[in-house]
């Protein structure tokens, strides 16, 4: 399987597919739908949708070529023991983490709120990171898991761009990765941050990384029979 080679901002990167991971941030129904964390903050939760159908054509394109798939949630235990205070407390939304909603209770594990969208389901066998904050390597085993994979590029999407996409992209580069970044991937409640956030990665020569696109990576993997036979 050779090299694919996917457009991007500030430059094109060339990437191997065995050594990359698609790694979907919070496509949780506690962020995309109505009643769940997302809106007990103040949000319009159908910005997030947008990120939907390009999400949905990654994990194909991932499925297909054999790429490491990766979903994480964010969310805390029943008994809220690894919810800093801080963060329970902090705002004034309508219900805090752990107050029970139409959705069950907010932003736990195990609960309807807490579950992947069913447009963006896990398929059996891809790796699920339940994650206590907003970067998917603080207090998680993801970084084990892609060393051990020898994984050396993310394809990072999801939600919010700049809170847990952003957050994660940071603490990748930090650990040695290289970080794609498709932007009708990712969306947020401010498509203004959504914006900045992108520009923020790829500023400074790709301060943290590079933003690309869907259709940009879909036309990279086109453009590589060995990869598609392979798939
Ligand atoms: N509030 C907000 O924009 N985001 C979060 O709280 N978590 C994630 O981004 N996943």
């Amino acid at each position: 399987m050779g090299s694919v080679v996917i457009d991007a901002v500030p430059e094109a990167i060339a990437c191997h597919p065995a050594r990359t991971a698609v790694v979907m941030i919070d496509m949780q129904r506690d962020f995309l739908e109505p009643g769940g964390f997302g809106e007990t903050l103040g949000n319009d939760v159908s910005l997030l949708q947008a990120a939907v159908p390009a999400c949905k054509a990654l994990l194909a394109l991932a499925r297909a070529s054999g790429m490491l798939v990766i979903h994480t949630r964010e969310g805390h235990r029943p008994d809220l023991s690894d919810a800093p205070k801080a963060k329970i407390e902090r705002g004034a939304p309508s219900m805090r983490i752990g107050d029970r909603g139409p959705m069950g209770r907010i932003l736990v594990r195990g609960e309807p709120g807490h579950d992947i969208v069913p447009e963006l389901y896990p398929a059996a066998g891809e790796v699920v990171i339940d994650k206590p904050g907003k970067g998917a390597f603080h207090a998680t085993d993801l970084h084990s898991i892609l060393i051990n994979q020898f994984i050396d590029t993310l394809i990072v999407c999801g939600v919010t761009t700049e809170v847990c996409v952003h957050t994660s992209v940071r603490e990748a580069n930090d650990r040695g990765y290289r970080c794609i970044v498709p932007a009708d991937c990712c969306a947020s409640y401010f498509p203004e941050f959504h914006q900045v956030g992108l520009k923020m990665i790829a500023a400074q020569g790709g301060i943290f990384g590079w933003v690309s696109d869907m259709a940009r990576i879909g036309a990279a993997f086109a453009a590589v029979p060995a990869v598609r036979a392979a798939a």
